[in-house]
């Protein structure tokens, strides 16, 4: 398989990432090890490295002239999007695999020549996956995701870490406006409940492009807006903040963090 088009990419990429759940249960039920990163609270764990191994092996078996950007090690080498890109975090959300067991994703997104064409993201432990191929639609397990309602700020839930608040303390009018807010721990996961319409914003102040690349994707194909915090286009070779809202609101949203900016 070395030439491929984009339908059965689709299929090679969501079956994978199905295998790739089917291991990550299975190393969950057995012992695995946890180790930090850059402090205390970044935590990888050798499933995390294991999802990143699986992919590599196969794309160099199947795909060898297609490139991994994980999170794990193989994004170091990547310093442009030429060519078929493969964006994954293997385990999107591991704080919540270590101590919850459970909310966590694969995402990922396969961008060609800088355009994203594949987004997955994958809840593990509730077997659902998000997937689209663009133009042809999103979908949660084969469902259609439908149109998105137009939502007023005032009935609207918004998602981010409650931390964030310390950083921005313009985001408190946000929250009084809204009629509640929500704290999940797996942006991936956050970005597809923005597409299925569960959530109607998610906010993030620092994230790298393998935890949105996959939600990225499918947030685009139901029509919705992703910017960063400032209201400007995503990088996808750096971390960055994040906007991603139901396209009636994301405006709305942005002049109220902002209308005190000079
Ligand atoms: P991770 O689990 O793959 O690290 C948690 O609020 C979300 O932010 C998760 O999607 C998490 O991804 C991500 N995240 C946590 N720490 C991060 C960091 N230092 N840089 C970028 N993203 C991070
Ligand atoms: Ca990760």
């Amino acid at each position: 398989m070395s030439r491929i088009d984009r339908k059965e990419l689709f299929n090679t990429a969501t079956d994978w990432t199905r295998e790739a759940g089917e291991y990550i249960r299975k190393k969950m039920k057995e012992s695995f090890s946890v180790n930090t990163k850059s402090n205390q609270d970044d935590l990888v764990t050798d499933v995390d490295k294991g999802v990143e191994n699986f992919f590599e092996q196969k794309l160099s078996d199947k795909l060898p002239d297609h490139t991994l950007m994980g999170e794990e090690g193989t994004a170091e080498s990547v310093k442009n999007l030429d060519g078929t890109v493969w964006i994954l975090d293997p385990i999107d959300g591991t704080m919540n695999f270590v101590h919850q067991e459970s909310f966590f994703a694969v995402s990922l997104g396969i961008f060609e020549n800088g355009e994203g064409i594949i987004g997955i993201v994958y809840d593990v432990m509730n077997d659902e996956m998000f997937s689209c191929l663009k133009g042809e639609g999103a979908y949660v397990n084969g469902r259609k995701l439908p149109e998105l309602k137009e939502v007023p700020v005032h009935e609207s839930i918004l998602s981010f870490n409650s931390g964030w608040i310390l950083k921005d303390r313009r985001l408190e009018k946000l929250v009084k406006e809204s009629r509640g807010t929500r704290s999940y721990g797996s942006a991936a996961l956050e970005l597809a409940y923005v597409a299925a319409g569960r959530l109607d914003a998610y906010i993030s102040f620092n994230l790298a492009p393998w935890d949105i690349a996959g939600g990225y994707v499918l947030i685009k194909e139901v029509g919705s807006t992703v910017t960063n915090y400032e209201g400007k286009d995503l990088d996808f070779l750096n971390k960055g903040t994040l906007l991603a809202a139901n396209p009636y609101i994301h405006n709305n949203i942005l002049s109220l963090i902002h209308e005190y900016d000079q």
